[in-house]
């Protein structure tokens, strides 16, 4: 086992010299490591080559029926001193321990199997926490939870009060830094790595896992470019599954390709003809050694690839490149980790491995989506647990209507940061391929590049999710808004998401988009609304535009009919166009009130405030409310609001965002324009709490935030002096900073 590689890699890497000659032409992507058809009880996986899965795989899967490597570890010591093929049992049982716990509660599936071996042979080589391990993304760590304590609490995953579905610094001291977001990994290890270095703490190691997905975000170059300029011993793992972008989120969705070119790269840096002839040379030559360093060289045989390909991205960048490495087999790849750990120098290291995302349960690996997110599923057969909802997502509401638009101007075209599935991209891109732009996780990229269609004359639709447009602000400011270029952003699952928790509340997008001046805001109340929007943002050609919606199903007819007064037999096949900053009165306070409320809101909390309003008429016969929505939070209807306040008593808001947003706006205008001068008019807006709401049910999570109609009643008669009808008083309490 090569314990110094910096006396092994350097007779290697004489041996290679001038192997940069021999660089390969671009080749086929070589199979990839692939797991056994059908798992059986004690049974590890089988490494034979695997037959392409054209049919599902035909169950019953099972798992072992014992863990008892697993039993033993309740920490990563427990682990250190496990033989190779024990700890090939070990990641066998610790799949299963996986695959069981997220059958329960759902969750990132699909990439934790991935990395089972690798976070194995991560523990038995290094130290952590001493060491940290920092995940991208995170999305992947529960096989880690799993090893560093929090088995026993796997059940509670991504639910109420328990363990969250990514890593979290409070959650575990083993979980050194916490994500959600992507690409954040090697600029947050290579800060540790420097602080390592000054303070002394040399035997120290900081180790980034990256996927080929998370690699293709800017930040990782930036930090790569800066980890050897500072002679960097900070430790990156290029995690390579070959998919970048997520075609989950929508039933219909299909498998999506890489869609960075440097995943493809390092796909066709291996195996070429000329490159295995010399590896075949580099082998006979190998024999020349005495028979020690022969082993330790054969032991690190895939480190020959990377001399190879010596001009690599990563070399350019100033790292050592280590690989490509079977990211499955721990024969290799402890060595290889513990060659890695002991290197001499100042120069930071890139271990590319490759993985099959999925590997070891045969509906993931077969899955076009890989199980990258699953929901409940049952575990023998690989069913999901899929409760078909009623009415559409607002998801596809909007890809169906962009799709109308398209079908009549060429000059539309989609963009998506690697979400595809989740944004309905991928239903635009099945008509329209050459009009979709998927430009893989890389959000500040994807607004510029956006902005420069537009500049142009193509109307972009770029579609980010709330959370990830905060990624890139600037771009919206000075490359889109400062130039007035007409780039229509479509902001989904703006609001409250759920079980991801906080790093994934679209809770910020009304506050940091409705300070930037020549920007148009708007947010549907429901379906109609939303489709007459996309039409709407759709002929605004002189400024950008923002349209933002909840994660969810949307309304269906008969609520829609119910709640506002609609009379519609069906949907309605198009949109129309919606006279910009105006809002509509939904209903009327009951005529002769002497008690009267207005709730104006903003987005699908509509319904709610409707109920709310209901309730209140029937309480008391003496009150009177009435609803709006504004539709608009920039413009803001200001004669609507003016109005409102006139005519009303009270004025509540409400909207599904954070303090600084519509509610902000609305009092800011109030305020200047006199109309809260004589004291007479109460006004509270009703927005998220200022703090993080954890991950639950959305639903929970409308309860928590003090957003659902029974707490727009409460605000409502709190105002009217009356008591209260929740245990809870009321939302709107002033924020604090803990
Ligand atoms: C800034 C940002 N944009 C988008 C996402 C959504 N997202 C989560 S995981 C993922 C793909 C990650 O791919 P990769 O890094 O290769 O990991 P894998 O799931 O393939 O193991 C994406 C796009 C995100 N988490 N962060």
């Amino acid at each position: 086992m090569p314990s110094h590689p910096s006396q092994t890699l350097p007779c290697l890497a004489l041996l290679l010299a001038g192997a940069n000659a021999l660089l390969p032409a671009p080749a086929a992507l070589p199979s990839p490591p692939h797991a056994s058809a059908s798992a059986s009880a004690h049974s590890l996986p089988s490494r034979a080559p695997p037959p392409r899965m054209l049919q599902p795989p035909q169950g019953p899967f099972v798992g072992p029926r014992t863990t008892p490597l697993l039993d033993m570890v309740r920490s990563p010591q427990d682990l250190k001193p496990f033989t190779i093929n024990e700890l090939k049992q070990l990641a066998h049982e610790l799949r299963w321990e996986t695959i069981n716990a997220v059958s329960k509660t759902g969750g990132h599936l699909g990439s934790s199997l991935g990395v089972v071996e690798l976070t194995v042979a991560l523990h038995k080589v290094f130290n952590a926490p001493q060491d940290p391990i920092i995940w991208d993304v995170s999305h992947q760590v529960y096989p880690h939870k799993i090893l560093t304590g929090r088995r026993h609490r796997m059940h509670t995953l991504r639910q109420a009060g328990g363990l969250s579905g990514f890593a979290k610094r409070k959650e575990s001291e083993y979980d050194n830094f916490g994500a959600g977001h992507s690409t954040t990994s090697i600029s947050a290890a290579l800060g540790m790595q420097t602080a390592f270095e000054l303070q002394g703490r040399h035997e120290r190691h900081s180790i980034a896992v990256i996927g080929d997905g998370a690699i293709t975000g800017g930040m990782a170059y930036e930090a790569m470019n800066n980890a050897a300029y500072l002679n960097s011993r900070v430790i990156v793992i290029y995690n390579d599954n070959g998919q970048v972008s997520l075609p989950t989120g929508t039933p219909s969705a299909g498998g999506t390709g890489p869609a960075g070119s440097l995943s493809a790269y390092t796909a066709r840096l291996i195996a070429s003809k000329p490159f295995q002839n010399f590896r075949d040379t580099a082998k006979s030559i190998n024999k020349l050694f005495p028979k020690e360093i022969q082993e330790a060289n054969a032991k690190i045989d895939e480190y020959a690839r990377g001399f190879v390909s010596g001009g690599t991205l990563f070399e350019e960048l100033g790292f050592y490149y280590i690989g490509p490495v079977d990211g499955h087999d721990l024969d290799n790849l402890v060595p290889i980790l513990e060659s890695v750990r002991d290197r001499g120098g100042n120069q930071p290291v890139l271990l590319h491995i490759k993985t099959q995302k999925g590997y070891g349960y045969p509906p993931a690996e077969f899955a076009s989506d890989k199980y990258h997110g699953v929901p409940k599923f049952d575990v023998a057969t690989g069913k999901k647990q899929v409760i078909p909802a009623k009415t559409p997502s607002y998801t596809s509401v909007f890809a169906d209507t962009l799709i109308n638009i398209a079908a009549t101007d060429r000059s539309v075209v989609a963009i998506t940061a690697a979400m595809p599935g989740g944004t309905g991209i991928d239903k635009f891109g099945r008509r329209f391929p050459k009009r979709t732009f998927d430009v893989g996780i890389a959000e500040q990229h994807a607004v510029t590049f956006a902005a420069g269609q537009a500049a142009e004359g193509l109307k972009p639709f770029c579609s980010i999710y709330s959370t990830f447009l905060q990624r890139a602000y600037d771009q919206v400011i000075h490359d889109c808004a400062i130039q007035k270029l007409p780039v229509r952003f479509i902001l989904d699952r703006a609001g409250l998401v759920g079980n991801d928790g906080p790093t994934h509340h679209g809770s910020f997008d009304l506050a940091y988009l409705g300070c930037i001046p020549d920007i148009v805001v708007c947010a549907p109340s429901d379906e109609v609304e939303l489709m007459n929007m996309v039409h709407t943002v759709y002929s605004i050609d002189s400024l950008p535009s923002a349209l933002r919606y909840p994660r969810g199903s949307a309304l269906g007819l008969e609520k829609l009919n119910d709640l506002f007064g609609y009379e519609l037999e069906e949907m309605p096949e198009k949109g129309t166009v919606l006279p910009v900053g105006k809002g509509r009165v939904i209903r009327q306070a009951r005529a002769g009130a002497k008690s009267r409320v207005a709730i104006l809101s903003l987005g699908t909390r509509l319904a709610c405030a409707v109920t709310a309003a209901r309730a209140l008429e029937e309480a008391d016969g003496k009150v009177g409310v009435t609803v709006a929505d504004a539709r608009w939070m920039k413009p803001l209807d200001t004669e609507l609001v003016g109005k409102l306040a006139e005519e009303h008593d009270i004025l509540i808001t409400v909207e599904e965002g954070s303090i600084g947003g519509f509610g902000d706006h609305v009092l800011h205008f109030l305020a200047l324009s006199g109309r809260l001068d004589e004291g007479k008019l109460k006004v509270r807006p009703m927005v998220l709490p200022d703090k993080y709401i954890e991950a639950a049910g959305q639903g929970e999570q409308y309860e928590e935030a003090g957003l659902s109609a029974g707490f727009i009643e409460n605000t409502a008669r709190k105002l009217l002096g009356k008591q209260s009808v929740l245990s809870a008083p009321v939302a709107a309490e002033p924020p604090t900073i803990a």
